[in-house]
């Protein structure tokens, strides 16, 4: 069974998931990023910041094959976390793209008609949304800590639509279906005190993929 961590770029998935993959013995799923960031020598998530009308189907076509994989591979195992899903790179990333005038309709619509063919005709089942709540402020001061060369470009507005897009779908659940119940995590603090609130929520969070 599965959950996934959901949030804004950077805020954090990764230490969340270490951290339960060190304190127990559930099976973790990383974002595939790497895929991304090279697939046979090719670099799309670059080239989707540098020119998003041109490669943004490109990249989310990609995203959405690869996130199909993982959701697959997450049946084989009887607990399984993974970052972000197939649903957020729809309703958040493709989303934000067609919102903001970046992504022409025809490739906005291809991509809803493959999104629709697999949600439709595979079982992608998942458990439990894990919302680590941050602000789009906190997320660009750790975006430009880590340094990532292709993030270099993304400007506030950026992380404040995808924020809304969130806020929108996970807490007031006005925009798409929810494929799952989702627990709320805020995530600004430090990290001492989002260690603590990791073990605070820690049988929410395994217990409901169970
Ligand atoms: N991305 C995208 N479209 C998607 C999913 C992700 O354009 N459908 C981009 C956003 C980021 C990069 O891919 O630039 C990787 O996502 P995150 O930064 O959220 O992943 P991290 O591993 O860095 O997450 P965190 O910092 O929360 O650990």
């Amino acid at each position: 069974l599965s959950n996934c961590s959901n949030c804004n770029i950077a805020c954090g998935k990764t230490t969340f998931l270490e951290y339960f993959s060190r304190t127990s013995s559930i099976e973790v799923l990383p974002e595939p990023i790497s895929k991304w960031r090279n697939v046979r020598g090719q670099n799309p998530l670059a080239l989707m910041y540098q020119d998003p009308v041109r490669w943004g189907l490109t990249l989310q076509t990609y995203v959405q094959l690869t996130m199909m994989e993982r959701h697959l591979k997450s049946l084989a195992g009887p607990v399984c976390m993974m970052e972000r899903s197939i649903f957020s790179a729809k309703y958040i990333f493709v989303e934000n793209l067609y919102r903001s005038g970046k992504m022409p309709e025809v490739d906005f619509v291809i991509l809803t008609e493959w999104f629709d063919w697999i949600t439709t005709n595979l079982h992608l089942p998942v458990d439990l949304i894990v919302y680590l709540q941050t602000s789009p402020e906190k997320c660009q001061e750790r975006q430009i800590q880590r340094c990532r060369e292709e993030e270099k470009v993304i400007p506030l507005d950026y992380l404040r639509s995808l924020h809304q897009l969130y806020e929108d779908w996970l807490v007031h659940q006005s925009s798409f279906k929810l494929p799952a119940p989702v627990l709320v995590i805020p995530a600004d603090q430090d990290l001492p005190e989002m260690l603590r609130l990791y073990e605070e929520n820690r049988d929410k969070v395994l217990t409901s993929s169970n």
